[in-house]
């Protein structure tokens, strides 16, 4: 088992007050509990600024299927980065609109970037990736 070190932690009551009302609402067991992930979060995002670190993610898109080739688009830009795309689901909304996920794996820079190339393709309303990193400590 992993050792676990303990340590103080001085705040103003008003913050520790705020702090529990919140970890309650989120439904921690204990503010250790709630540390640890408030620690994690920030580490994590720090990493992922790092254009090199390897990470896994999704890019959801909701696009009219009857814009400008818009289809053969995005699969021409998925075929293209293969290694980079790894899987599609796609659900047709209504007669025209399709929301598709895309999962995306890669280093930061290649992964934002092909994410940029889908999301800035005519037809496409709107793309949101949500990252994460591949390999956790
Ligand atoms: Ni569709």
């Amino acid at each position: 088992m992993e050792k676990i070190v303990r340590f103080g932690v001085s705040l103003e009551p008003d913050l520790l007050k705020k702090f529990d009302k919140l970890i309650r609402k989120k439904g921690y067991a204990s503010r250790s509990e709630a540390i640890r992930d408030l620690i994690r979060e920030e580490t994590v995002k720090q990493s992922l600024e790092n254009e090199n670190e390897d990470i896994v993610g999704t890019l959801t898109i909701v696009y009219d299927h009857d814009a400008s080739n818009v289809t053969n688009k995005l699969l021409d830009v998925q075929h293209l980065h293969h290694k980079n795309s790894l899987s599609t689901m796609h659900v047709h909304l209504d007669a025209h609109n399709c929301l598709e996920v895309i999962v995306v794996s890669g280093k930061g820079k290649d992964v934002r970037s092909i994410a940029d190339r889908i999301t800035s393709i005519k037809g496409v309303k709107h793309g949101k990736l949500v990252v994460t990193k591949k390999r956790f400590d």
